[in-house]
């Protein structure tokens, strides 16, 4: 029976200009995989794919009549590199990713501690064959994914044909092809901030994965229909790009003004509490830099709380009011510049039950106030709201709209957004959940929802899906 159909790669070498010269950014990892499920097959063995016997990788025959269990250890999806946005992970159906120890390639889960991560990610070359792909090891740049009688091993690279036949696979269509929906970016991807600007959706979220949510970087998403969705790529990376923080990107937030774009992000100040920062750009996918080159809100400017999870909401009078804090909820307008504001006019706006992620819409009038309640690494993290007559309350609590589903192994929802499809009454929300099916705190993943509202403008129970 014939494998399932090519899927060919793109060879592309990245560009930046430095110094007024066009140079190659990273001449050594080439290709460009396809993110999303796929298989691996081998280029001197056809019909053999990389896949797992328990935790072991190896190299097994594929097809048709294969058993569903033997098709599912040869479906990886492809993701983001847990260790740099520039390379991929392998994340089994089971949610384990392929790694390396010991030499071998096994699949394991995700510890999120660096070592791993660095384990966990393959930087992809053109392989041996037009079409195949040669995976490098992440820390290991001399070593890469081959096979050997018939294990996948991490060896060191020989200029050999036979070396680069076994270390060459072709990435094909998946054996076991996606049954859910979600999540609706393939990997690890938290605290979702959805909107719409020119009547196309972008997506922000924390890049997750990392024990301490350390991660440094955030990526923008967009789509059009909220299912086919082009990755923009790093459009923050606090590193090289923050002055005054070098880890913890987490949840970022987009506002719009006079035709420059605001991002809104929590950032890790070595050693202290969480401060709260804003950069800008000339499109929604960035380059963003740091506004100001020190925080918007330092850690200790308001006694209680955490300065994280910001968000900006803009009224029907043009005025914008910025909404964060962790344990303390916390508003206040900004000024026109929308990265400076009068402290004197922050308002402590904390619901009971309140945790963080704050968020606000307004609907036919009404103003609506959501959060997160509980602890992030809790399969009770759920989403709330109040609903008021102003942005900035007072505030009538309504109850909890959107948390676990147990027997659909749906845990931990929350750290949500919410769009309205442009020109309808039709709205969703963004928001993640402990990755399917063996996700926790820090590895989470993005999905998106239908939200309604009964007749009386109440929010409707949502209905978290597959
Ligand atoms: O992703 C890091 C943190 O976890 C966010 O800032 C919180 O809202 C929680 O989701």
């Amino acid at each position: 029976m014939a494998p399932p159909s090519l899927i060919l790669l793109t060879g592309m070498a990245a560009l930046v200009i430095f110094s007024g010269e066009l140079v190659a950014a990273d001449p050594v990892y080439a290709a460009a995989l396809p993110t999303g499920a796929r298989s691996l097959e081998s280029v001197n063995y056809p019909g053999r794919y990389v896949g797992h016997l328990g935790a072991l990788g190896r190299l097994d025959p594929v097809t048709s009549s294969s058993t569903p269990q033997v098709k599912q250890e040869a479906t990886f999806t492809v993701v983001n590199g847990l260790a740099s946005p520039a390379c991929f992970s392998f994340q089994a159906q089971d949610g384990r990713f392929l790694r390396h120890r010991d030499w071998r390639l096994r699949v394991d889960a995700n510890t999120g501690d660096p070592t791993f991560r660095a384990d966990a990610t393959f930087c992809a070359e053109d392989g041996s064959v037009a079409g195949s792909v040669s995976l490098a090891s992440y820390n290991y740049p001399d070593r890469r994914i081959r096979h050997r009688d018939f294990a996948l091993w991490l060896d060191t690279s020989q200029d050999t044909a036979i070396f680069r036949a076994d270390s060459s696979f072709r990435i094909t269509t998946p054996w076991a092809p996606k049954t859910n929906k979600g999540p609706v970016i393939p990997g690890l991807f938290a605290d979702p901030h959805l909107t719409t600007f020119n009547g196309r959706y972008y997506l922000y979220p924390t890049t997750d994965g990392y024990a301490g949510w350390s991660g440094a970087y955030s990526k923008a998403f967009s789509s059009t229909d909220l299912v086919n969705w082009t990755d923009h790529g790093v459009i923050l990376d606090h590193g090289p790009d923050v002055s005054w923080a070098d880890d913890s990107a987490w949840a970022p937030a987009v506002a719009a003004r006079n035709g420059r774009y605001y991002l809104y992000f929590s950032g890790g100040l070595a050693g202290g509490a969480k401060q709260l920062g804003v950069a800008v750009a000339d499109s929604p996918t960035g380059p963003f830099r740091d506004a100001l080159g020190r925080p918007l809100i330092t850690s200790g400017q308001f006694s209680g709380g955490q300065a994280i999870d910001p968000m900006v909401f803009t009224d029907d009078d043009g005025r914008s009011y910025l909404y964060w804090g962790q344990g303390v909820a916390r508003v206040v307008p900004l000024n026109s510049d929308m990265v400076s504001f009068d402290p004197a006019r922050v308002r402590t706006i904390t619901p009971s039950g309140y945790k963080e992620a704050p968020f606000v819409f307004k609907r036919n009038g009404t103003y609506y106030f959501m959060w997160s309640e509980n602890d992030t690494r809790s399969e009770d993290y759920r989403v709330a709201y109040a609903t008021g007559s102003t942005p900035l309350g007072p505030w009538t609590k309504r109850g909890v709209v959107l948390q676990k589903r147990l027997e659909a192994g749906i845990k931990g929802t929350g750290h949500h957004s919410v769009v309205q499809a442009p020109g309808t009454d039709t709205w969703h929300v963004a928001y993640h959940r402990f990755a399917v099916p063996a996700g926790n705190g820090t590895n989470r993943e993005t999905t998106i929802d239908r939200m309604e509202f009964n007749t009386d403008g109440m929010i409707r129970p949502i209905v978290p899906t597959l």
